[in-house]
């Protein structure tokens, strides 16, 4: 049995990867299962109710099985035992990360804006059905990977993808599913601070030290007013009981494309001579991963 397991932390699409990727395996006549290493985000229950899909079961651990890793390689998001997996797989749209494997493998890595994009080529390429909750499933990740195809990682294939799958899932109104996707994607109601960071957290070893950056999507700043202290504190606290060098907080309004970053830890000040009125505003920073850690990581050395 091979578990195909999306990262720690799961958004969307390393929840639909997991359960798309399964579903090529076993057309390949392999015996596989999905596996998530968390508790869904709203956004995510969300698709899996439109497409009428149960959420994959939780990673118990894969010392001495053997594993597909989807929308990651990273070993700091990988299951704590990875290293006693044996990887037959990878597909990932990230950059290349630390794992090592023990033989050859099939990896999948493209410079595109989400796993599911990946998967669907491999589906026509070995021309295994698209049923149509798999189509809901990958076009709902792409698009939320992509925030509606406005994110600077959305490339021609993203787009060509859910144009294909939108029919195959018969959404008649493109435009409105995107809406609604987005509205559960930046649905933050009731959610404490410690919750909000925690909701996308990523970790980043850099430069011999640990890092992380979390993001949190909005459909104003206004959903934030009133929680930057509460926020500020949770960094901190971070910081302190992880031994972190930098702690930091993407707050993106994704209708703007404008993101101010809240940060602690001992490489704060590194940051400080971009604050204007107290705050560090990233104009045009949609995408964490095309925008926010390059600009960081320039910025941390
Ligand atoms: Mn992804």
């Amino acid at each position: 049995m091979i578990q195909v397991v999306g990262h720690k932390n799961p958004d969307s699409d390393s929840i639909c990867s997991a359960l798309v990727a399964t579903e090529l395996l076993k057309a390949r006549g392999l015996e596989a299962k999905p596996v998530r290493q968390g508790e869904l985000n709203r956004e995510t229950r969300y698709i899996l109710e439109q497409a009428g899909v149960e959420q994959p079961e939780m990673c118990t651990g894969v010392a001495g099985e053997k594993v597909w890793l989807v929308d990651y390689t990273d070993l700091s998001q990988a299951p704590d035992d990875i290293a006693e997996a044996e990887i037959l797989g990878i597909v990932d749209h990230h950059r290349l990360g630390d794992v090592m494997t023990v033989n050859p493998l099939e990896a999948w890595i493209w410079p595109v804006g989400c796993t599911c994009t990946i998967l669907f080529n491999l589906f026509k390429m070995e021309e295994t059905e698209i049923t149509k909750p798999l189509a809901v499933l990958m076009m709902s990740a792409i698009l939320s990977d992509t925030v509606g195809f406005a994110s600077p990682t959305c490339t021609p294939k993203d787009e060509a993808a859910v144009k294909e799958l939108a029919q195959i899932a018969q959404i008649e109104n493109l435009d409105e599913f995107i809406k609604n996707l987005l509205i559960a994607k930046t649905d933050i109601e009731g959610l404490t601070a410690a919750q909000l960071v925690e909701k996308d957290l990523k970790a980043y070893p850099f430069n011999g030290r640990d890092v992380v950056v979390g993001q949190v999507e909005l459909a104003t700043m206004e959903q934030v007013d009133g929680m930057f202290d509460d926020l500020n504190a949770d960094l901190e606290r971070r910081c302190q009981e992880d031994g972190l060098a930098f702690a930091a907080l993407m707050l993106t309004d994704i209708t703007t494309s404008t993101t101010e970053l809240l940060f602690k830890g001992e490489w704060s000040a590194k940051l400080e001579k971009h604050m204007k009125d107290g705050a560090l505003i990233m104009e045009n920073t949609l995408s964490r991963k095309k925008q926010g850690w390059p600009w960081l990581q320039g910025e941390l050395v």
